[in-house]
């Protein structure tokens, strides 16, 4: 059975408002919203008008969302694409007519979601109902599946939604390369449900042989790498068949060179690029917000903004381990069956590491993750 919750919601807390656009949707909108009221109005025990009304919310099985009952003729509506979020208020969503419309998200939807940043994210399918002047009004958000996000505050913040491949892309020079960084972004992505992809960019700077203890150690976990050059093309077309036909976000650090990637995997996406700033060795932070393009022979791509780092959401140190996939065979040397493999003594895995067989690094970058510090 699924389950329901009754939710209070306050009735249109901005009606008085004068809205910016005042398109007749929004209008038609708000006279539904009135004549419900009437039925709603309550006088509190302190004597004033509160102005509520309950709506049944039914709780997706699967993934947990929660579905409210449409308040639209879904006859009127269209499924589409969210592109990209603009404002706190507002997206581009590409509908099936191919169009753009800039749309509004409906306020129970923003009242469900615990952070209302989460309402509506980059990649999500959503009901929107369509208005004059390439406008609408989203009524529904799809179930998500594959989703990157991040701590923020007391809250997850996603990243994007609906995607299946994450490209986490490093330089080969600069900027530096952070491995607990990729470490947090191969844990977000096992939580997401989204399958990694490694991505070294910048190989024209390199001699490749230098690479090759970072390519050998994603690749012997199991990770597929690519070593790669936005400038020379090198190991693009490797890229692009692999991307082809799917969904997939590129991520990591400002500078990096992850729109450069896209911009060269398709030539006229005319996406904006700019250096690594000399005095710091840090990008610019060209990319502003989560923006989705379609590939011409089939896929999307998803440009994000560059992040300094990446707080893990919903992770207990407990579980870290779990999510470093060469400690599995030697827990069961520790002593303690609550090791953190920290400062415990008798540890199966500061053996295994003493004995070469788990990387340094990524036993750094795991007691890193577990003191929840940064690079
Ligand atoms: N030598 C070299 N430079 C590159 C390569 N790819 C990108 N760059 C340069 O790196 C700089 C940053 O590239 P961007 O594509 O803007 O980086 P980004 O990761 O999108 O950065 P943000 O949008 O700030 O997150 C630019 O000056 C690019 O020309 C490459 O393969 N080789
Ligand atoms: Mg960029
Ligand atoms: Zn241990």
């Amino acid at each position: 059975m699924p389950k329901k919750r009754k939710i209070r919601v306050n009735f249109k807390k901005n009606r008085g408002k004068r809205s910016r656009g005042g398109h007749e949707l929004r209008q038609a909108f708000e006279q539904d919203n009135l004549d419900q009221l009437q039925s709603n109005e309550r006088v509190s025990g302190k004597g004033e008008l509160t102005r509520k009304r309950t709506i049944i919310a039914v709780e997706n099985e699967e993934d947990g969302s929660e579905q409210i009952p449409l308040d639209v003729d879904p006859e009127r509506c269209h499924i589409g694409r969210v592109l990209s979020i603009v404002g706190s208020h507002q997206c581009r969503v590409q509908g099936p007519d191919d169009e753009v419309y800039v749309c509004a998200v409906r306020q129970i939807l923003r009242t469900l979601s615990q952070n209302n940043r989460n309402a509506v994210v980059a990649g999500d399918r959503v009901l929107f109902e369509p208005a004059p002047g390439l406008q609408g009004m989203i009524h529904r958000v799809e179930p998500r599946t594959g989703t990157l996000g991040r701590g923020s505050g007391r809250s997850q913040q996603l990243i994007v939604a609906n995607v299946e491949l994450a490209a986490i892309v490093i330089a080969a020079v600069s900027p530096h390369f952070k491995p607990s960084l990729v470490d947090r972004f191969l844990i977000s992505c096992e939580k997401g449900g989204v399958k990694p992809l490694i991505c070294i960019n910048k190989a024209d700077l390199v001699d490749p042989r230098e690479m090759q203890p970072v390519i050998g150690q994603y690749a012997n976990l199991g990770y597929d790498v690519f070593l790669i050059s936005a400038e020379t093309g090198a190991g693009i077309d490797a890229l692009r068949a692999r991307i082809l036909g799917r969904q997939t976000v590129f991520s990591g650090q400002s500078g990096v060179g992850k729109t450069s990637l896209l911009n060269s995997i398709q030539p006229g996406l005319g996406l904006k690029t700019s250096g690594v700033s000399d005095d710091s060795g840090k990008g610019r932070h060209t990319t502003r917000t989560a923006v989705l393009k379609r590939l011409e022979n089939g896929g999307w791509v998803v440009d994000t903004p560059g992040i300094r780092q990446l707080r893990l959401w919903d992770v207990i140190r407990e579980e870290v381990e779990g999510f470093f996939i060469e400690f599995r065979p030697f827990v069961r040397y520790c002593r303690f069956p609550d090791c953190l493999h920290d400062h415990e003594i008798g540890c199966g895995i500061k053996a295994a590491v003493a004995a070469g067989m788990i990387s340094t690094a990524r036993y750094e970058s795991y007691l890193k993750i577990l003191s929840d510090e940064d690079e």
